[in-house]
């Protein structure tokens, strides 16, 4: 049997060499100025040096709070000194040849044309009515060839405090219009001798620009027709420094296109300050990201990507962590891909995403049409569809998408399967003009709509299942149709719809029919009172100050009560509450107060909560504010944990066994919801505390709480959950919600961004006769008989969160489970009512 420890543990699979520790946390370490213009002090007047230090040291934390808080970097503000907005993009140059002198900024030529540019850029900034008051100047920075020659340019705008109101002027496109009409009604005198025909701009990272005088690693490189091989400083000896800006400018021949590919890719795992970017462009503008990766690749998946025209941008950052190895690409040029898709007429055949597995280019659309013999239909298959764009939900796929018979499809499906009754489809496949992916290989078949699933059982969904899959309750096809039309077998109960499930299901408060009719039967009599363990007692027995229900709920919730059970919480001066689940709830019941003076402010409250994607699976960004993300070492993502006050978080014991015991060589990052996102909080794990009778084998008390080294800042994305009191039930079937980067199916590998499952609290009963017997007191079921959804491997320690009169509890810890959710083993959690004192021992939460 797949124990726990088969699959519960942190996996370990990187090479020992990168032991590393990240010594640096967000909040403290960059040094880098985002000034992209910045001037140097004079060392020899000491007042002046020490205002202008005072005056960079405003700067540098303002800039640290416009990179660290809120959700769009290039609209953060800072909140002392100066706030900076700059755009980039470039001016497609009507009357002009090429030459490669451009390419060298000291040269005559690059010069004396920027300067005619800059000239042009600055008076109609200066002219913009609600920016202008903030320009501070304009630089040509580089040019490129292709069908029209590009220059492109940078512009800054500092916004100081006072006026901080109209920053949120200072949007994507505030400054394109104003900016194309000035500058085109400009080249349009015959006075100028530089034709302009059109002009971008996108708001860009300050630390990304640099002015051609202040660059200190820039490399100009050409495409060629053999690959050519570029590495980050420090490759073969101690990697790359720390504060580094260094860029990497790809030109191409005209029509051509750049495949650029890591052969090794090994840097901080923090995103935050230390990251290698890819462009669509010279210009380091958000429109024009191709990606932006950290971490490390494992050799077998070699990150490759395409640029959509003849340059590139690569750009590395870094920051005062660690020294990591960097990285070695090669590039070469292809000719751009002028057509892609086509018309399929075999029987069965493929078709990808442009260039698979590397990353599809920016900026083109493909469209595939599929016919078969008119008598026979189409049934598709993808496995592995990566079309995941940071921001956008799979529900609206309004950037990047495959779009089929009017529905668009885009995210991440480890599997999709899809069938036409018609014997010719269109798939249609668009990329904008930013952040790409690998796409897809799509495999289809035709088939005969009278036989389609020849010696198989035909689903109507288009799978073809084995005929032993038909009518055993579960649902194999995924639409039911399995399950329809079925004779029930002994062990079965028959639903009223038809459908046959095991006998075991009833009862269990899961509507597993569809139609509720395997939970109707499962009342009691209306002479007779329902313990909270499902047993029936006569009515006239509940509130009667015995205990006659196994588990005393006949006697929790009384108007005059005289029995204190184990539903019922204990005030501190001893008298007890008879409501259930009293603590926290905002409402006093103690005298003494103590039903919500332990609760810890504010905890259990979703400030980000949004509407929730139907049937999907990614969580919204800051709707599970306590969820933390645990790395180790180099390791990346391994568990999950909960935060329950500012310095202390909760988390399971088997995540911290044997030389994962050493609290220095993990990281909790906080306020995260895709992997490597630089807008979190991370602290260092300052103690380890696991359950004294945490047991290896049992997985019996899986549960440790954590001290940070330093308090986290809660925030709106990062918060606590509440604990529930030792007194609070989550009765059978009530849905709660598990979250976590674990796998997104058993044996894969953790996910990217943060995901979420609704499951539901299975009866005790049933979850020892399903666990064989080997849940304790201290566990409890929770999930689905039926299989897929279910906590996995990497999720382990996260939170399974119960809500409450509109509070989130913590119910449970991520623990084991055989395999992830196979049909009749539901994912099993530390319960943690049982575990609620020893957190209080430990934590004095
Ligand atoms: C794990 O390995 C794990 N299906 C967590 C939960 C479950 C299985 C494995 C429950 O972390």
């Amino acid at each position: 049997m797949a124990r726990p420890c088969d699959s519960g543990r942190p996996q370990v699979s990187h090479k020992m060499q990168d032991l590393q520790v990240q010594e640096n946390f967000l909040p403290d370490s960059s040094t880098r100025s985002s000034k992209p213009c910045g001037k140097r002090t004079r060392p020899w007047v000491k007042v002046l040096a020490v205002l202008v230090m005072l005056v960079f040291l405003g700067a540098v934390a303002g800039v640290l709070c416009w990179y660290f808080t809120g959700d769009d970097r290039s609209t953060n503000e800072l909140q002392e000194g100066k706030a900076v907005r700059v755009y980039s993009g470039h001016l497609s140059l009507g009357n002009v040849q090429y030459s490669r002198q451009f390419e060298d900024p000291r040269s005559k030529e690059f010069r004396s044309l920027a300067g005619k540019l800059e000239q042009m850029i600055n008076s109609t900034c200066q002219t913009i009515p609600d920016l202008s008051p903030y320009f501070v100047n304009a630089r040509i920075f580089d040019y490129s060839d292709g069908a029209q020659v590009l220059a492109y340019y940078f512009a800054t705008f500092e916004v100081p405090p006072e006026d901080r109101e109209v920053l949120t002027k200072f949007s994507e496109d505030a400054l394109t219009r104003p900016l194309q009409e000035g500058i085109l009604s400009m080249s349009r005198l015959s006075t100028r001798d530089v034709i302009v025909r059109s002009v971008t701009s996108s708001l860009a990272n300050p630390d990304l620009v640099v002015a051609p005088e202040e660059r200190d690693c820039y490399h100009a490189l050409w495409a060629a027709g053999r690959l050519q091989e570029f590495t980050s400083p420090g490759y073969d000896g101690n990697g790359y420094p720390n504060n580094v800006h260094c860029q990497w400018v790809l030109r191409a021949d005209q029509d051509h296109v750049i495949y650029l590919e890591f052969q090794d890719f090994n840097t901080d795992d923090d995103c935050g300050n230390d990251f290698v970017m890819v462009h669509d462009s010279l210009s380091p503008a958000e429109d024009d990201v191709i990606t932006k990766k950290c971490g490390k690749r494992p050799s077998s998946h070699h990150l490759a990507v395409l640029s959509s025209g003849p340059v590139m941008l690569v750009t590395l950052l870094s920051d005062e962590s660690a020294r990591y190895r960097g990285f070695k690409a090669t590039f070469h040029q292809l000719p751009r891909m002028t057509q892609c898709g086509g018309t399929l007429t075999a029987i069965a055949g493929n078709f990808s995403t442009p260039y698979y597995p590397a990353f599809y280019p920016p900026n083109i659309n493909c469209v595939w049409t599929i016919k078969v013999p008119s008598d026979m239909k189409i049934r598709m298959k993808f496995e592995m569809f990566r079309m995941e764009e940071p921001g956008v939900q799979n529900r609206n796929c309004i950037k990047d998408y495959m779009e089929i018979n009017e529905k668009r499809y885009c995210g991440d499906y480890p599997l999709l399967n899809l069938k036409f009754d018609v014997s010719e489809v269109q798939i249609r496949f668009h990329s904008d003009e930013s952040h790409t992916d690998k796409g897809f290989v799509g495999k289809y078949a035709a088939f005969n709509p009278s036989n389609p699933c020849p010696g198989e059982f035909a689903c109507r969904s288009g799978l073809c299942i084995s005929q032993s899959l038909r009518c055993d309750g579960w649902n194999d096809c995924g639409d039911l149709s399995d399950e329809l039309n079925c004779h029930c077998g002994p062990d079965q109960f028959t639903c009223a719809n038809g459908i046959c499930k095991p006998k075991l299901w009833t009862c269990d408060r899961v509507n597993d029919c569809g139609d509720f009719s395997d939970e109707k039967a499962c009342e009691c009599d209306k002479d007779q009172w329902k313990c909270a363990d499902g047993n029936c007692i006569p009515k006239e027995q509940a509130c009667d100050g015995k205990l006659n229900c196994a588990d005393g709920s006949d006697e929790a919730v009384c108007e005059e009560a005289t029995v204190c059970t184990q539903f019922n919480f204990r005030c501190a001066d001893g008298t007890c509450v008879h409501r259930a689940n009293a603590e926290c709830d905002g409402q006093k019941d103690c005298d003494d107060g103590s039903d919500e003076n332990n609760c810890f402010p504010g905890c259990g409250t979703q400030p980000f909560k949004q509407s929730r994607i139907v049937g999907g699976m990614s969580a919204d960004v800051g709707e599970w504010p306590w969820q933390i993300s645990l790395h180790f070492q180099t390791y990346g993502h391994v568990c999950g944990a909960s935060v329950i006050s500012e310095d202390w978080l909760v988390s399971a014991a088997h995540c911290f066994l044997d030389m994962y015991d050493d609290s220095s060589s993990w990281l909790a990052y906080g306020g995260l919801n895709f992997q490597g996102e630089p807008t979190v909080q991370l602290r260092k794990i300052k103690q380890i505390i696991k359950h004294p009778r945490y047991n290896e084998d049992t997985y019996d008390y899986d549960i440790a709480v954590l001290r940070l080294e330093r308090p986290f800042d809660l925030r709106p994305k990062l918060q606590p959950i509440c604990l529930p009191d030792v007194s609070h039930t989550f009765p059978a079937g009530k849905s709660c919600w598990v979250t976590g980067w674990g796998a997104m199916y058993e044996g894969g590998s953790s996910s990217i961004s943060l995901q979420k499952a609704e499951v539901k609290i299975i009866n005790d009963t049933v979850c020892s006769v399903v666990t064989e017997g080997q849940v304790t007191s201290r566990m409890l079921c929770c999930g689905y008989l039926t299989g897929a959804i279910d906590a996995c491997q990497g999720d382990s320690g996260g939170p399974l969160s119960c809500q409450e009169k509109g509070k989130w509890f913590l119910a449970g810890i991520v623990s084991w489970g055989e395999g992830c959710a196979r049909k009749n083993k539901p994912g099993v959690y530390s319960r943690v009512t049982k575990l609620r004192e020893w957190i209080r021992e430990q934590t004095s939460l």
